[in-house]
């Protein structure tokens, strides 16, 4: 079925589980460790399809739950599947919406069979369940598509990670047999919350499945960020090492560096891009408000080192004078570099894992 996907890991590190790959779509490869830039709604937004090529983004996310309502998966197959729809001809992974309903939606009804919700555009009850998931991610035709589960939230007690751990379990048995293009690679989802060895046990049960890929889901929902590595630790051993790990919704530079160490490969998170809609700049690991009157007079770049559209051609100064005047210009130069600079930090462990200075050159983020 994975003919047209493969994984291959062409160096580990020599100190930590961390390892530099390849995982080739029929969109093309995806070298990782790598960051993924969020596009909701078939766009990352502010930017056009070249800009975000030229930031180093590879694979692109997308998010069943928000096409589904808006324009809905039947006119996206009808314009030729979503590459075609939005522009975009490298990898695309489409998220099962879950997660999104839960975090979303008010009232929903979460049952064995599903999750029952309601339109936030018209109102009308909708039925999101393992299979109608799968139907509307084959329909949008990304490379990526994820199974359907359930994320609990922070705090919640043993019994109810549990619980939701094992629904995930039998969501996923149910997604595989609903997928139909092998066109398509169908990740499943480790769920357990912050208990290492519900973790443990989802992670070997899922891995027993022989999927194309797996993806640790259930972290950063509000629990501590320390315990994020401890939860990544507890659940990649059990993983198969010649699979890509995604690591879904964590896109910060400690906790990336971290969950490469111990073996994961993809990440995404919203935060570049929704900073950027905020004035912030990510530049050198911190986080810039470019209103500050700091900026004002500021003529160096947002960073000398950064090779982006952004930091080549304009100042501080013109950014900060750009966010004061609320330009959308400001938004779209901010999410060119945010997004750059994120590519970039994974990039760079990349090439330290292949040359073998990965715990050395990112020591400050592995503490
Ligand atoms: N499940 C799915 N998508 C997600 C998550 C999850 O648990 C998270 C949690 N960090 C982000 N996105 N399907
Ligand atoms: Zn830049």
């Amino acid at each position: 079925m994975t003919t047209q996907f493969s994984f291959q890991v062409s160096t580990r590190c020599s100190q930590t589980k961390a390892r530099a790959g390849v995982f080739h779509t029929p969109h093309g490869a995806v070298e990782t460790p790598r960051f993924m830039p969020v596009g909701t709604l078939a766009n990352v937004k502010t930017v056009t399809p070249t800009q975000l090529q030229e930031t180093g983004a590879q694979m692109v996310l997308a998010n069943t739950y928000h096409l589904h309502l808006q324009p809905g998966e039947r006119i996206v197959e009808k314009a030729g599947g979503l590459h075609q729809f939005m522009r975009w001809n490298q990898p695309i992974l489409t998220d099962s919406g879950g997660f999104q309903v839960f975090s979303l939606s008010e009232m929903r009804q979460i049952t064995d069979d599903g999750v029952i919700f309601r339109s936030p555009h018209d109102g009308q009850m909708i039925n999101l369940t393992p299979e109608r998931s799968i139907q509307i991610q084959n329909a949008l035709g990304a490379d990526v598509i994820m199974a359907f589960d359930e994320c609990p939230p922070y705090p919640a007690s043993r019994e109810e990670v549990e619980a939701a751990t094992q629904r995930t379990y039998r969501w996923l048995e149910r997604c595989i047999s609903a997928h139909q293009r092998p066109d398509q690679a169908l990740f499943g989802i480790v769920q357990g919350g912050v208990y290492p060895d519900l973790r443990a046990a989802a992670a070997e049960a899922l891995a027993g499945l022989d999927l194309p890929g797996y993806a640790i889901g259930g972290v950063s929902v509000g629990e501590p960020p320390e315990l994020i590595a401890k939860i990544v630790q507890a659940t990649t051993p059990m993983l198969p090492v010649d699979k890509p790990r995604y690591l879904m919704g964590v896109g910060t530079y400690k906790e990336m560096a971290q969950a490469i160490a111990s073996g994961m490969d993809l990440f995404d998170c919203v935060i570049p891009t929704r900073l950027a809609r905020h004035g912030a700049a990510l530049v050198k690991g911190e986080r810039w408000n470019l209103k500050n009157s700091q900026y004002r007079e500021d003529f160096q770049p947002l960073d000398e080192t950064c090779p982006c559209y952004t930091c080549q051609n304009f100042t501080r100064a013109y950014i900060s004078h750009l966010v004061r005047s609320q330009e959308i210009l400001a938004y779209t130069l901010l999410t060119i570099h945010n997004i750059t600079e994120l590519v970039r930090f994974t990039q760079k462990i990349r090439e330290a894992i292949i040359g073998d200075r990965f715990t050395t050159e990112f020591a400050q983020w592995l503490s």
